[in-house]
Formats: C-alpha cells, structure tokens, sequence
C-alpha cells in the first residue's frame, strides 16, 4: 500500500541497514516500482555560479577559501553565461537545473538580485530551477519563491552527532532552520548529505532518520560519496566500502518512498555495475555534464550509453510552482 510514514524510530532505521543485502535489495526495488517509473532517472545539470572563497570550513570542500586547493575564487557569473548553461543542459535532456555559490548565507544585495533573475528566467525555460547558496532568511526564501524557485539544496550531511567533526563554522540546527525557511516558502526541499567521512553506520541511519522524520520528507535527497579533494582535511580519507554506500541508497528509498534519491557526487569512482546496483535499489537521478562544482563528473556521452545499455530514460521535469 502506498502510504508515507514519518514516524520512524531510529532503531527502525537501524534495523534496515543490519538486513542481509539481498533482503534489504528486495524491500528497495519493490517499493521503488510502486512509486516511481522503474524505467526513469532524471538527469540534473550544476553550474557553480560562485566559485570559491568560501569562509565555511566544511572539511570535505574544495571550496572554503581556508583550505589550498586548487580552486580560485571567481565572481558571480553573469545571466547570460547561466542562461546559455541552462539552454545547453536543456537540449541535452537535463530536466533541472541546480545553480551553486559558495556562500556562506545569502546577502540582500545586487548579486542576490542577479541570482534571483537568473531562477525567473530558467523557470521560464521550463526547467525546475534549484538553488544552493547557504543561510537564507524567510524573506529570501519567500523572494526565490517568488521568482519561481522550485527547489532548494541544503544538506545536512551527515548525523547529528558527526556534524562537528566535519564542520565548526556553523551548527546542525542553523541548516534545520534553513530547511524550515524554504519549506515555510512553499518551495520543495532537496536535502542529504555526503557518505564516507569516516563516520560509522549508525551515522548514516541516523542522518536519514533525522530526513525520514521531517514531515514533509525532502522532495529530493541526494546522496554524495565524497570526493577527496586534495588540500581539504578529508583529502586521504579512506574509501567507504560500496556496498555500506549502496545500503545507504537502499535504506532512503525504503524510508521515503516518494521522494527523488539522487547518486549525486562520486560516480568517478563507481563502475557501472556498482550504479547499476544504485539504480536498482532506487535512486532515480543523477548529475549529468562532466563536472560537478569543481570535480569531475562522468563525460555525458558515458552516462547515454550507461542509460542505453540499462534501458532507462530521462525524466520530464515537473510542472513549475507558480
Ligand atoms: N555553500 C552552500 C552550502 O554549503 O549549502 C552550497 C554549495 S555546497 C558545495 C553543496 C553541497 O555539496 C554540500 O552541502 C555538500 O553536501 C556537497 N559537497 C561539497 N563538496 C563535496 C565533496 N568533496 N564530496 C561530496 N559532496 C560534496
Ligand atoms: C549535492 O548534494 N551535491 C552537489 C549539489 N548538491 C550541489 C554538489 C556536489 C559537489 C561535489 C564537489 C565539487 O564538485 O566541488
Ligand atoms: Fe562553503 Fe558550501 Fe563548501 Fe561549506 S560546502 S565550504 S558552505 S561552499
């Protein structure tokens, strides 16, 4: 029966990720085919809009200003670059569009005015326009809204408890009241987080029963596994087995059934047959273009040919909020 649940138990959550994997595979794939086109996966492009320079010390980013990367910092893009990004993507079969800046929180002036012009004008593409630009207020959250924003990126990325490991400048609760500001503007949320930090599994079970429990689940939940980025604290972090990564996509599509799962970061380092696997147990998108931010991405012509040889296709984007 389709029926959404949000009052999972973090022992519940656990209990999922002790199934013998051919178990837990079962539960995945037959939720996912009552919910979704099992045939489907959207395609998602990221532009960084803001490069760099970013005063965070989030441990797994390239792009804090305070870690020696090699990423510069960069300007705003203008309008024209990100429309003719959007266009490009939209041609390529990408129905959403996420524009990243490597912000803090958001500031009310011109460059704010400028982004919120660039979500008017890929919403009107067509396209479901996302934003990932740190903090927001009520009040911008209500002017993306308003400019047509269908989705906001905000991860929490890993558990509760983790979360100082990884990240000192800012706390858990700020990202919560984040999430609530966009939700609070009708806007969808898209949240996760990044496996593969050096946390353990009860982190993982209780990062997605912290998402699981939001009531309403994030419309979208990417799923990252890092990408060691050199000059960042977790640049010789030790790889996270596999099969503990696809567990995790398994244990969010049981979880929250309607939402998207996304393999986002770290399929460089994935064969085809491990996103094969990822598919099958229900994450049903992926970036595509061959970066991401600032890392490499599988090359577009790979990511057809992988879709072909699986039989899927990309997914039409939603019909718009406003
Ligand atoms: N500055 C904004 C923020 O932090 O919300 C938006 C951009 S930030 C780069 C978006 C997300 O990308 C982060 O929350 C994190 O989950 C993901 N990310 C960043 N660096 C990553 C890495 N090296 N590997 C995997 N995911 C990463
Ligand atoms: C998300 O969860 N993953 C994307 C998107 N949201 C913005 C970003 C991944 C970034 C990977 C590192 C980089 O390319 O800089
Ligand atoms: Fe800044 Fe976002 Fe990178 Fe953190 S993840 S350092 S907030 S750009």
């Amino acid at each position: 029966m389709k029926e959404l649940k949000y009052d999972w138990t973090k022992a519940e959550v656990d209990a999922l990720f002790e199934l013998p994997f051919f178990e837990l595979a079962h539960q995945a794939q037959t939720i996912h085919r009552l919910w979704h086109p099992a045939s489907e996966i959207q395609l998602c492009t990221l532009s960084n809009i803001k490069q760099g320079g970013c005063p965070e010390d989030c441990a797994y980013c390239p792009q804090a200003a305070r870690y020696h990367t090699d990423v510069e910092a960069e300007p705003l893009l203008s309008v024209s670059t990100v429309l003719d990004q959007a266009r490009i993507a939209k041609e390529h079969g990408a129905s959403r569009f996420c524009m990243g800046a490597a912000w803090r929180h958001v500031r009310d002036n011109e460059e704010f005015d400028q982004v919120l012009s660039m979500v008017r004008e890929v919403a009107d593409m067509g396209l479901e326009v996302c934003a990932t630009l740190g903090m927001v207020n009520n009040d911008q959250a209500q002017r993306l809204a308003d400019a047509g924003l269908y989705a906001y990126n905000h991860n929490i990325d890993t558990s509760p408890d983790f979360y100082d490991q990884i990240i000192s400048t800012r706390t858990f609760d700020e990202r919560i009241e984040t999430l609530q500001a966009v939700r609070d503007a009708g806007i969808t949320v898209c949240c996760g987080g990044i496996l593969g930090m050096g946390e353990e599994t009860t982190d993982r079970a209780a990062m997605l029963h912290v998402l699981a429990t939001m009531d309403p689940h994030p419309e979208s939940v990417p799923i990252n596994r890092l990408v060691k980025a050199p000059g960042t604290p977790l640049e010789d972090q030790d790889d996270l087995d596999i099969f503990d990564f696809l567990r995790t996509i398994a244990v969010a599509r049981i979880l929250m059934p309607g939402s998207m799962v996304r393999l986002a970061a770290g399929r460089t380092e994935m064969s085809r047959e491990a996103q094969a696997l990822a598919f099958l147990l229900g994450a049903n998108s992926i970036f595509y273009g061959e970066k991401l931010l600032t890392t490499p991405n599988p090359e577009a012509n790979e990511d057809r040919e992988l879709l072909e040889v699986l039989g899927l296709e990309p997914r039409l984007a939603q019909p718009p909020t406003r």
